[in-house]
C-alpha cells in the first residue's frame, strides 16, 4: 500500500528513478488538446528531453522547436502524421516515428492517444540529415542480445552515421539479466512498458515495473535484471555515432 508522503523515485547527479506517482502534468510549449510531463531534460544534467505526453482527440503538434529532432512513440490510441512533401500514416499502439529537425511534422490525434517523446537538438555532422523513419514496433526483428535469446533488443532506427541517436526495445524473459554492468559514454532515457524487475543505477539496485521512467547519465553504471512471471519490456534512447569532443 502506498504510504503519502512517499515514494520510489529519486533523482541524482548521475541518474533518476521517476515513478508515475510523482508525474506533474502540464500545458506543452508548441501542443494544443495535451498535457505532458518532463521526465528528463537539461535541467537534470541531460542532454535530450524524455516527454509523456496526453492527447485529448484533436490534440496536435506542429513539430519540434527549431534545430530538434524527435522520436513518438504510442503508448495508447490512434494518431495522424503529415510529413512534408504529403506522406501521411496512422500510428497506433507500438507505433513510431522518427522526424528529423527543421522539416515540419503534423501529428493529430484520432482518439485519446498516449506517446513518447523524446527530443535532442541534431548533432551535425558531414552528413546528409536523417529522412523521417516510420514503424511498428512489433514489425521489428528482435535479436539475442550478446548471444542470450533470453534477452532480446529490436533496433528501431536504422543505424548509419546520419542518426545521432537510436531507439530501442529491450525484452526480457524473467530470470534474464544485462550481462554485464555496463559503464558507457552514452546516455540513455527509458520507460518500463511491461513487467518488473530490478535495475541497477550506480551504486544503488531499484525495484521498477510498468510506466517506471529511468535516466542514465554518460557513465552511470547500469545493470538489470527481470524478475516476475511475465516478460519485462523497456523503450530506450541512448545518443550514438558523434565524437565525444
Ligand atoms: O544499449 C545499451 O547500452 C543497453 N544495453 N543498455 C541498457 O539496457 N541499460
Ligand atoms: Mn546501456
Amino acid at each position: 500500500m502506498d504510504v503519502f508522503g512517499t515514494t520510489r523515485s529519486r533523482v541524482t547527479a548521475q541518474h533518476a528513478l521517476i515513478t508515475p506517482d510523482a508525474w506533474v502534468w502540464q500545458d506543452l510549449p508548441g501542443w494544443r488538446g495535451a498535457k505532458g510531463v518532463v521526465h528528463i531534460s537539461p535541467q537534470m544534467g541531460a542532454r535530450f528531453a524524455q516527454t509523456s505526453v496526453a492527447l485529448e482527440p484533436g490534440g496536435f503538434t506542429a513539430g519540434a522547436a527549431d534545430g530538434v529532432e524527435r522520436v513518438v512513440w504510442v503508448r495508447a490510441g490512434q494518431v495522424s502524421l503529415k510529413l512534408p512533401g504529403g506522406a501521411s500514416y496512422k500510428l497506433e499502439a507500438e507505433g513510431f516515428a522518427y522526424l528529423p529537425p527543421d522539416r515540419p511534422h503534423e501529428l493529430k490525434a484520432i482518439a485519446a492517444s498516449n506517446l513518447v517523446v523524446f527530443e535532442k537538438r541534431y548533432q551535425k555532422a558531414a552528413f546528409e540529415l536523417p529522412d523521417a523513419v516510420v514503424g511498428k514496433t512489433t514489425d521489428v526483428q528482435g535479436a539475442p542480445f550478446m548471444g542470450d535469446s533470453a534477452a532480446r533488443l529490436q533496433t528501431l532506427l536504422p543505424t548509419d552515421e546520419r542518426f545521432d541517436l537510436a531507439m530501442n526495445v529491450f525484452t526480457y524473459d524473467p530470470g534474464a539479466t544485462l550481462p554485464q554492468v555496463e559503464i558507457h559514454v552514452m546516455e540513455h532515457g527509458l520507460v518500463m512498458l511491461d513487467g518488473m524487475g530490478v535495475y541497477r543505477l550506480g551504486e544503488s539496485w531499484y525495484p521498477v515495473s510498468q510506466d517506471d521512467i529511468i535516466w542514465m547519465a554518460a557513465y552511470c553504471p547500469q545493470w538489470f535484471v527481470a524478475m516476475g512471471k511475465t516478460p519485462a519490456r523497456y523503450l530506450y534512447y541512448k545518443d550514438v555515432n558523434r565524437d565525444p569532443l
